[in-house]
């Protein structure tokens, strides 16, 4: 058989290219592109296509077809051990995957930090691993006396887990899954997919971004009307809790509405009329600061598609302050190497209370940019997306964006 497997370097993908790679099976592995995606309306990695047009989405499935092709004792002598195969299998892709991520996905900043599901995460991991510990105890391999498919996909779900729970501490907890661990992800058919791979020494914890300092607002960005907080105080008390104003409105109005400067970013031509517009009318270094975002968990980052979608979340988030900033966000490089820059216009001469509405805007920097030539050309280009962005001296190309507004 032959054909196409999509496929990143993301954990669902590890066993299925290892297969491939290691018993030359003749599929072409891709990364997911404009034709996956006219394919695979759900866009989720693996997905096969057979030459003759077959397509086998999930990962579990894919693996077993493979491993058909490849070598058929990975799937068990009998009915029996295959079962059992398929049980470790879909425990792995569901519940390891699941609890691992709820674990550490916002202790690392993929997802917004909640402790109350990180803890009860890590609660439900270790009960699986609880589960993993015990048959390992017994025996070397998951499933009858030899490695099957059980390992290599139970063992690819421990992979993250290894990355950011398992550090030495843990490791002694379950000394079991630690050493079949080490030993599956150097067996011949996986050992390509774990080359970069390293064990942690400690678990990795969440760790609160620093608050930066508060610089005092300037008098003239101070809510207009000195009486009001006296005329406030007047009012009868009411029982309703009030609906909290966003801060930012205690500013008042600007000078130049940013819904125009939507409007002309949206309709007219961006280098030719936008851009001037926004130097010439625009931006008023009184009423409103500019700010380059940058994300902080670049290495963190696979597809580009995915880092784009990730934009696009913390936009959503923001939307609350739609009203008070606008902003546009690039990403830049190629699937596996790529990372997320841009730049805001903001209200007032903070960030922090524009941001602070989204819970994931601490897992990006914001550094203040003056309107110097340099700071105006980075501005110029985030708005028109048609230069590379300079990163460390190299200029990567612009892969994807999105734009706040
Ligand atoms: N049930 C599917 C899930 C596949 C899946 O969630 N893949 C992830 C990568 S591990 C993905 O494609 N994510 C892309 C996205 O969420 O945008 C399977 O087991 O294969």
């Amino acid at each position: 058989m032959s054909g196409t497997l999509y496929a990143a370097d993301l954990t669902r993908g590890k066993v299925v290219k290892a297969l491939v790679k290691h018993y030359k099976l003749d599929y072409k592995i891709e990364a997911p592109n404009d034709e996956f995606k006219k394919q695979f309306p759900l866009g989720l990695i693996p997905a096969l296509v057979e030459k003759d047009g077959l397509k086998i989405t999930e990962c579990i499935a894919i693996a077993v077809r493979l491993a058909r092709q490849a070598n058929p004792a990975l799937l068990g002598a009998n009915d029996d051990e295959f079962d059992q195969i398929l049980s470790w299998a879909s425990f792995a892709n569901s519940d390891i995957m699941k609890h691992s991520v709820a674990t550490w996905a916002g202790i690392i900043g993929k997802v917004p930090y909640n402790k109350k599901s990180s803890d009860q995460g890590l609660q439900d991991l270790f009960t699986c691993c609880d589960i993993v510990e015990q048959r390992l105890y017994d025996y070397t391999f998951l499933v009858g006396e030899s490695l099957t498919l059980a390992d290599l996909i139970v063992a690819q779900s421990f992979w993250r887990v290894f990355c950011f729970v398992m550090g030495q501490e843990e490791r002694k907890k379950y000394p079991n899954i630690y050493k079949w661990f080490n030993t599956i992800i150097n067996t011949d058919i996986l050992k390509s997919e774990f080359t970069d791979f390293e064990y942690i020494e400690k678990k990795k914890e969440f760790v609160p971004p620093k608050k930066e300092k508060k610089a005092p607002a300037p008098k003239a960005e101070q809510p207009k009307k000195e009486a009001a907080p006296k005329a406030a105080a007047e009012e009868p008390v009411s029982e309703e809790p009030k609906k909290p104003k966003h801060p930012l409105e205690l500013l008042g109005k600007p000078k130049q509405a940013i819904d125009e400067w939507k409007r002309v970013y949206s309709n007219e031509e961006t280098r030719e009329t936008a851009i001037p517009w926004f130097w010439k009318n625009m931006y008023d270094p009184e009423e409103w600061s500019l700010w380059k975002v940058d994300y902080k968990y670049n290495d963190e980052l696979t597809l580009t598609f995915m880092s784009n979608n990730l934009v696009g979340g913390f936009f959503n988030r923001l939307s609350a302050s739609t009203k008070y900033m606008f902003g546009c966000m690039v990403v830049y490089g190629v699937n596996n190497d790529n990372g997320i820059t841009g730049f805001f216009l903001v209200r007032g001469q903070e960030h922090e209370p524009a941001f602070d509405v989204a819970p994931d805007w601490e897992s990006y920097a914001f550094t203040k940019l003056e309107p110097t030539e340099e700071n105006k050309k980075f501005i110029n280009n985030m708005l028109a997306w048609d230069e590379p962005v300079e990163v460390d001296g190299k200029k990567i190309e612009i892969a994807d964006g999105k734009v706040f507004k």
